[in-house]
């Protein structure tokens, strides 16, 4: 029998996987068989994640490089293909966010956010399926927000950027559905991580707010994407295009409740 969320050997590149939601996404790919690769920005980071994943038994290979860089990020691509081989998966993680009322923000760093979280992701994915058109196929997976679907406070550029990543998932998919290139995203709500940890302290209105308004009535664990991940990477999804999966512990099916 075939094992539909088979990606033994596969190679799977995660960008801004040093940490996070990235780092869960990519053990768990590299737990189902796949050969990671991360990709990082900071030297010390990626030594200390290389370091973390050998731990865990992982031998995930690092690639230094900035994704908004279009030469620098072909010429990385082209040197892990030539290293491991063809990418199979590509997920498009790395991202930034800043919390800064709308009339306050810069112009000039609504920008910046907007480059790495929509101008960078379509840059790799162009980079890979250059390769994955030849070979006939490929998965790409964009990590969209909560922010892709609705506004909040602080948040405009990322806002804008995560809306616009829905739509680019939803294009690339439209234009590469027929070279067999699967172009989904996934939406995660409310982890627990490190970018959130100033918020997730018990007591803080902010933890308790998105508590009551998870219909799970808890903060994601980052290994709650471990299946979406999976199965978006491997041939279970052949057929699913241009979709984002939302792993939100069911914020976007809710208005929410009134508070007591
Ligand atoms: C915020 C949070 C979010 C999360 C996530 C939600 O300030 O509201 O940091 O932006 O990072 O993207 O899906
Ligand atoms: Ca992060």
């Amino acid at each position: 029998m075939t094992d539909l969320f088979d990606i033994k050997g596969k190679v799977a590149l995660v960008t801004g996987a040093t940490h996070g939601l990235g780092m869960a996404m990519a053990k768990a790919l590299a737990e189902h068989g796949a050969t990671l690769v991360i990709n990082g920005h900071t030297p010390s980071k990626m030594e200390a994640a290389l370091e973390a994943y050998k731990n865990e038994g992982i031998d995930a290979k690092g690639y230094l490089f900035d994704v908004t860089d279009v030469s620098a990020v072909n010429q990385n691509i082209a040197q892990i293909e030539e290293d491991l081989g063809p990418i199979a998966i590509l997920v498009n993680n790395a991202g930034v966010i800043m919390r800064v009322p709308a009339l306050e923000m810069e112009p000039d760093d609504f920008r910046k956010v907007v480059d790495v979280d929509l101008v960078s992701p379509f840059i790799l994915a162009q980079a890979v399926a250059k390769s994955m058109v030849k070979r006939g196929g490929g998965k790409i997976i964009n990590i969209c927000s909560m922010m892709s679907e609705l506004g909040r406070d602080t948040v405009s550029a990322y806002a804008a950027a995560k809306g616009g990543l829905k739509m680019l998932t939803r294009n690339l998919a439209t234009e590469w559905a027929k070279y067999n290139i699967q172009v989904n995203g996934i939406g995660p709500g409310y982890f627990a991580t490190e970018q959130t940890a100033p918020i997730r302290v018990d007591g803080h209105p902010f933890n308790d707010w998105i508590i009551s308004r998870t219909p799970a009535g808890r903060w994601g664990d980052p290994s709650d994407l471990a299946g979406a991940v999976v199965f978006l990477s491997s041939k279970a999804s052949d057929f699913v295009n241009g979709q984002i999966l939302y792993v939100d512990g069911g914020i976007l099916a809710t208005i929410g409740k009134p508070q007591d």
